[in-house]
């Protein structure tokens, strides 16, 4: 199964991404998690992205299709979930090229502006492992301000108001129109996101059944 995991900055896919890798066995593709690695890493793709990461606007899309087409020949045949990809209908018709049989489905978390808004400027990352915090929403507390893993815990650079709201323009913009994209082809759920993450977690086994 191929799983597309769509919805507005802050909606949850990384959150969910992580209990659905496990129940459903998937490799966990975040194209946004790939793309923060290579800046701290200061690779080519790297320099090429801070930028536009750091503006909230998209990397171009043949540099993304590029790293998925790599990504999938080295992963032939396996169940992949995919997280912030495609975000462009130019990347939806590019993965359908790249996919052969596969079963597609995509899956759409519904989260009004207000609560992006409120849920991207308390987050926080670990800078090791990527695990997302939100002590002022009361989701995984970190103790003593470090992550399990040992690693730092700190606000993630597009979080920032002015980021999160050039985001949120982009998302509308340019993903919003992905969505009628998958539903055109019959191969979109929706799936609330607001509530607990074990509220909404139990709306995408329902949704996947
Ligand atoms: P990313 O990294 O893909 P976004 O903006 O799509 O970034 P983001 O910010 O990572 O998405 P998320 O993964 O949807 O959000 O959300 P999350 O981290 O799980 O949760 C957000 C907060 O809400 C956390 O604090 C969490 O605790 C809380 N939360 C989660 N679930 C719940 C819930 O159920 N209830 C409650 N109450 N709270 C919850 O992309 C970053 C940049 O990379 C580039 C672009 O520049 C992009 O801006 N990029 C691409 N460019 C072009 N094409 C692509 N395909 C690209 N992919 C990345
Ligand atoms: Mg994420």
């Amino acid at each position: 199964m191929i799983l597309i995991l769509l919805g507005a900055p802050g909606a949850g896919k990384g959150t969910q991404a992580e209990k659905i890798k496990v129940e459903y066995n998937l490799l966990h593709l975040s194209t946004g998690d790939l793309l923060r690695a290579a800046v701290a890493d200061g690779t080519e793709l790297g320099k090429l992205a801070k930028d536009y990461m750091n503006a909230g606007k998209l990397v171009p899309d043949d540099v993304i299709l590029g790293i998925i087409r790599d990504f999938m020949k080295e992963n032939t045949g396996k169940g992949v979930l995919f997280d912030g990809f495609p975000r462009t209908v130019m990347q939806a018709g590019g993965l359908d090229e790249i996919l052969r049989d596969e079963k597609v489905r995509a899956l759409s978390l519904e989260v009004d502006d207000e609560q992006v808004i409120k849920r991207l400027s308390a987050r926080r990352v670990c800078r090791e492992c990527g695990k997302v915090y939100n002590p002022a929403l009361g989701i995984n507390p970190p103790k003593e301000n470090a992550c399990e893993c040992g690693g730092e815990i700190y606000q993630r650079d597009d979080d920032h108001a002015e980021t999160i709201a050039n985001r949120l323009k982009v998302y509308h913009d340019q993903t919003e129109p992905v969505i009628e994209y998958y539903r055109g082809k019959s191969q979109l759920l929706i799936v609330n996101g607001t509530g607990t993450p074990d509220e909404v977690f139990g709306r995408i086994r329902e949704a996947l059944v």
